[in-house]
């Protein structure tokens, strides 16, 4: 984009958010003529004199202040600012046609709808009538300009995906004609955003089946179809192909097309190295001169266990096929890593009530805490720098500690820590003074704003969050969305160091929008050492679902169970909690 362009840009976002804030009509205009006079410029905005800015139309003082803190830092710290106050689901609604910032402020207010997954939601359950002007007429119109809007997407949200695959397993797995059925590709790997779900059935009544599918009420579109391969797309823009195989051949049809196509080629490799050939259908002996006889029956093919084995390999689980060393780690004869799962979790140790900006009481959601079987709860409700999430100053801080305390008598068996998600603010110092903080049992330092500062104020601000003695997980360490906002660019190695160093765990945030830390960084961050927590971020009695998300992110990462501090015992985890703070008091 030309300089013009972004000033534009930069110009025409604020208009929307101080829309969506419900700034004053006026500044909202104003901030939209500039944009529209900044674009049909001729010459370069950054470039021009003072003079000449203010003689154009619609642009005074603000403005000219505006373009010269975008011409020399590339950014406007006001937006910085908005952006860190709107969620950033809900500029995405925008682009529905037909909704306008209006109605998309009264859904945030008056719904706490924050993005698209909510609107839906909203519109599912019904409570989007309750808004002024939102008849049945509105509505309709609503979900086709949804409908629209998503057709055009590019990669969707694991969060997204997953439900929907699992649900179409299910009914498709109801039919009597469906032997087996299953999700490969990306989907299965865990990755956090997916392009298409892969489905693979075996089937008595292959065309059966196909109509079946293509008959899905979900179904937009039939984009290709025949007896072994149909393509949809679903409302919501989701592309699925599914693909019949043959019961005897599923193992290694659910090996090819969960992928990942680079771990598929150094499989094949393998086998072409063992004097067989691996494809779809089977890994089959081959001759000498490479080629498979004529209607060969395969060495092994029904599970994908038969085939690692006689590739001298155990089992690789799905979130490790990415050729990432998979293949020594997996060799039959070594060690393997003994990787998280989903039941070594039993604590949640960031979540929020309703004293900030949470839906549950403290004995709701410890009780649900309880009811998922986990033994440990830390609650860390936001810190008096949050003040759009009613943060707790310092006084409130005191008295949820006490509150906090109390539920212990009604939970004997929960390990309860009065906790706080405190901010750290831009130059690393946290939102609370120290006093405070050692007077609470479990500190998640985490970044909300300024989340576009430059790099190297970045690095130093979480390094300083990272040392401070009082600390013991670092929140969301990168502030990012997925499919949203980058957050901050750090320098992850020395991140990594540092709370190797300092005993810091780093967080994956396990809500499917942050998944923060990513795959990659928990590689890193686990190589080095540090201890990792998979947290909820719960505000929801639904968010403790999101887990498995964090969980598939945690394995891609390779993280050892070891090094998970929702997998420790409710001792050892209390012996860590303790120990973080030796030598501070
Ligand atoms: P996605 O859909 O972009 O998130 O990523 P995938 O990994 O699901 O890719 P997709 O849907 O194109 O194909 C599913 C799997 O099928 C892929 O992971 C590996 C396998 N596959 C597809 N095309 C090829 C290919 O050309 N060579 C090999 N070896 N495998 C392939
Ligand atoms: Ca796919
Ligand atoms: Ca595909
Ligand atoms: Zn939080």
């Amino acid at each position: 984009m030309s300089t013009n362009g972004k000033v534009a840009a930069a110009f025409e976002e604020l208009a929307v958010l101080s829309e969506i804030l419900g700034e004053n009509a006026f500044k909202v205009n104003a901030l939209r003529r500039s944009a529209r006079t900044i674009e049909a410029l001729t010459s370069n905005v950054c470039e021009l004199e003072k003079s000449a800015l203010l003689a154009m139309d619609g642009v005074g003082a603000s403005t000219v202040a505006k373009i010269q803190e975008f011409a020399t830092s590339g950014t406007m710290e006001e937006l910085t600012g908005l952006r860190a106050r709107v969620p950033a689901g809900l500029t995405q609604l925008l682009q529905i046609q037909g909704l306008g910032p209006k109605t998309v402020r009264a859904m945030w207010t008056d719904l706490a709808i924050e993005d698209l997954a909510g609107l839906k939601t909203a519109i599912d359950t019904g409570a989007i009538a309750r808004l002024p002007r939102m008849g049945p007429k509105s509505v309709e119109n609503l979900k086709e300009g949804i409908a629209f809007l998503e057709q055009s997407r590019g990669r969707i949200r694991i969060g997204e995906a997953l439900p929907i695959a699992e649900a179409l397993v299910r009914d498709l797995g109801l039919l009597a004609c469906v032997q087996r059925i299953a999700y490969g590709g990306s989907l299965r790997r865990g990755r956090e955003t997916i392009g298409d779900i892969d489905i693979l059935a075996a089937s008595t009544d292959a065309p059966a089946l196909m109509e079946k599918f293509r008959g899905r009420e979900d179904v937009a579109k039939v984009l290709a179809t025949g007896e072994t391969k149909t393509s949809v797309l679903t409302k919501h823009g989701v592309q699925i192909d599914l693909r019949v195989v043959p019961l005897d051949r599923f193992g290694s049809a659910w090996l090819y097309f969960t992928g990942s196509t680079d771990h598929n080629i150094r499989l094949r490799e393998r086998a072409i190295a063992q004097g067989m050939r691996l494809n779809e259908y089977g890994l089959f002996h081959a001759a000498e001169d490479g080629t498979v006889a004529e209607g060969a029956l395969p060495v092994a093919s029904v599970e994908e266990s038969d085939i690692h084995a006689a590739l001298g390999l155990q089992w690789i689980p799905p979130t490790m096929r990415e050729d990432r060393g998979e293949f020594d780690a997996f060799a039959i004869g070594s060690v393997l890593p003994r990787i998280v799962v989903m039941e070594d979790i039993r604590a949640e140790l960031h979540c929020h009530t309703n004293a900030s900006d949470g839906k549950m009481t403290i004995d709701e959601i410890v009780a649900t805490a309880q009811s998922r079987g986990f033994h440990t709860i830390a609650i860390t409700d936001h810190s008096k720098g949050q003040a759009q999430a009613n943060g707790l100053d310092e006084a409130r801080v005191i008295t949820h500690i006490a509150a906090i305390h109390a539920a212990r008598a009604r939970f004997p068996a929960m390990q309860i820590w009065a906790g706080s998600e405190v901010d750290i603010l831009s130059d690393g110092t946290l939102d609370y003074d120290d006093e405070l903080l050692a007077k609470l049992d479990w500190v998640v330092a985490s970044p909300h704003a300024a989340l576009k500062q430059e790099s190297a104020l970045a690095n130093a601000r979480m390094l300083r969050a990272i040392a401070h003695p009082l600390v013991h997980v670092i929140g969301h360490p990168t502030g990012r969305v997925v499919n949203g906002r980058p957050g901050l660019e750090l320098a992850m190695d020395a991140l990594f160091g540092a709370a190797k160093k300092h005993n810091t765990a780093l967080e994956i945030n396990a809500q499917h929008l942050r998944l923060d830390l990513r795959d990659a960084d928990v590689r890193g961050a686990a190589t080095v050492g540090c201890m990792i927590a998979i947290d909820c971020d719960v505000h929801a009695t639904s968010d403790f679902d999101e887990l498995r998300y964090g969980v598939l992110t945690a394995q891609r990462g390779w993280l050892p169970a070891s090094q998970c501090l929702n997998a420790m015992d409710p001792k050892t985890l209390n012996a860590w909690r303790m120990q973080k703070r030796c030598g501070v008091g």
